[in-house]
């Protein structure tokens, strides 16, 4: 690659990335209604921190969007949560409180000149919806859900352009009590997960429609979690599970959102175990008509599958049934958390989605986990300075190899509640000095990685080795 070519473009929108329940708190306040994501984390606050308070964000956009703009952000990834805009999923009215607060934080993000990128259902669906009618498992939700959408689209679209539908329908496919789910039996599991899955493609085209219809201008796609899976060896079945298992958890649901139609493999796998979704006709037409603008990838690291059982001595290896698990890969380092620092398979994911789609893509998500300590008011993070110097250079690759990029959101901009694992897995370029069961004030103090990423966004990514 010639060092001097110019890689980015002028506009490219340098970001970082939150979710409501992660970064908000104000569970209760203001008239927001109960979500998945509240009922998620009540469960398991005896053992770690919940989203009462998170990062306390609900009382400090101001003081955040002004760090925001000291970073020279070019873009923040938010999510507005459904339940505080609508509380019960669906009703008549808006909650007032609830539009204003994203009006608030939309405002300062304009006046400050960061493009607002907002995700319209990030892990918490409105809990009122599974009492009243079942939730995604029945048809109902899908309407529910695009009119809540037409509403963020008709209000907050003068001031927004870019717009991501459902974070990680995939992830929240492995994960039933995202999306409320409670049953309790293997097979009819399948079976509802995997119609509540058929509606959350459903409510994603609805969405995809709606924002083109009102918004001709504004952009919209889904995010999609993506670890690349690497083959243990050149044996052929293990190559074949690496590959069954990419296209099942990843692949299928980029090609049905992008062409509206569920592969072959994908559809054979339902029927294996009876859980094809029931369908309506006409519903084929929406699954195809809308085509999403680009593609949001969260990447963060690639996982390594054998085909057959785990050994019983194998203690790193995680199992997925019978036919493949998961190992270590000796030639990468790992978070505590188990995921691994890889770099190159970046550069590997983003090729491969260009290849298979041909759709811009942004980076929703991409970052370091650590037990981060604070120290006379600074947070010296080398690891994920290191992380984001490598990944963003391997992006640098990717775009030279012909990869079309619109954007690259480091998860996360503030540390904030993990999506499973509480809040001393950090993530933020902005520390929030607070325990994992002592919220205290949650002071905000800015990360050697903050200052790192500046001079990233400040050079737009033509250097990323600095003095
Ligand atoms: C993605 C989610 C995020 C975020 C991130 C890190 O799956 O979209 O919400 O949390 O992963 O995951 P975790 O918080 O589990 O470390």
């Amino acid at each position: 690659m010639n060092a001097n070519k110019k890689i980015f473009p002028s506009d490219f929108l340098w970001g970082a990335a939150t979710s409501a329940f992660q970064v908000e708190g104000g569970y209760k306040e203001e008239g927001k209604g109960e979500n998945t994501a509240d009922t998620r984390c009540a469960m398991k606050k005896r053992t770690q921190a919940d989203n009462s308070i998170a990062a306390d964000h609900y009382h400090k956009v101001s003081e955040d969007v002004a760090l925001m703009k000291e970073l020279g952000l070019k873009a923040y990834r938010f999510s507005i949560c459904w339940s505080r805009i609508y509380p019960n999923g669906n009703d008549e009215q808006e909650n007032e409180k609830g539009v204003a607060f994203y009006d608030h934080l939309i405002d300062e993000l304009v006046k400050a000149k960061i493009v607002p990128i907002v995700t319209l259902l990030h892990f918490d669906i409105p809990t009122q919806l599974l009492s009243e009618y079942d939730g995604f498992a029945s048809r109902r939700a899908i309407d529910d859900f695009d009119r809540y959408a037409r509403f963020c689209f008709n209000h907050y679209g003068d001031r927004v352009n870019y717009w991501l539908t459902i974070n990680e329908q995939n992830v929240m496919m492995s994960i039933k009590e995202m999306v409320g789910e409670t049953e309790t039996d293997p097979v009819k599991l399948v079976k509802r997960m995997q119609q509540i899955n058929y509606h959350l493609f459903m409510a994603n085209a609805k969405a995809i429609l709606s924002c083109h219809e009102l918004l001709p201008n504004a952009l919209i796609g889904p995010a999609v979690s993506y670890p690349t899976i690497y083959p243990a060896s050149c044996d052929p079945k293990d190559m074949f599970a690496a590959k069954t298992a990419q296209d099942i958890m990843a692949f299928s649901y980029m090609n049905i959102y992008v062409y509206g139609e569920y592969p072959a493999y994908y559809t054979n796998y339902l029927k294996v175990q009876n859980a094809l979704p029931k369908t309506l006709e006409g519903d084929e037409l929406i699954l195809k008509g809308a085509k999403p603008d680009y593609l949001g990838l969260n990447w963060y690291c690639t996982n390594v599958v054998k085909a057959g059982k785990p050994e019983s001595e194998d203690k790193e290896s995680r199992s997925m049934g019978d036919l493949l698990h998961v190992i270590k890969n000796p030639n990468l380092d790992y978070t505590d958390w188990g995921w691994s620092y890889d770099p190159i398979g970046f550069r590997i994911a983003l090729r491969e989605c260009w290849d298979r789609y041909h759709l811009p893509m942004m980076i929703t998500e991409n970052g370091w986990s650590s037990v981060d300590v604070l120290e006379n008011g600074q947070v010296h993070d080398q690891k994920r300075i290191d992380y984001l110097h490598d990944h963003i250079e391997q992006m640098r690759h990717a775009i030279d190899d012909g990869v079309e990029m619109i954007g690259y959101n480091t998860w996360s901009y503030i540390d904030l509640l993990s999506s499973s694992d509480g809040f001393n897995k950090r993530y933020g370029l902005v520390y929030v000095d607070r325990e994992e069961f002592d919220a205290k004030e949650c002071k905000r103090y800015k990360k050697d990685s903050f200052y790192y990423y500046q001079k990233v966004i400040h050079a737009n990514g033509e250097k990323l080795t600095f003095e």
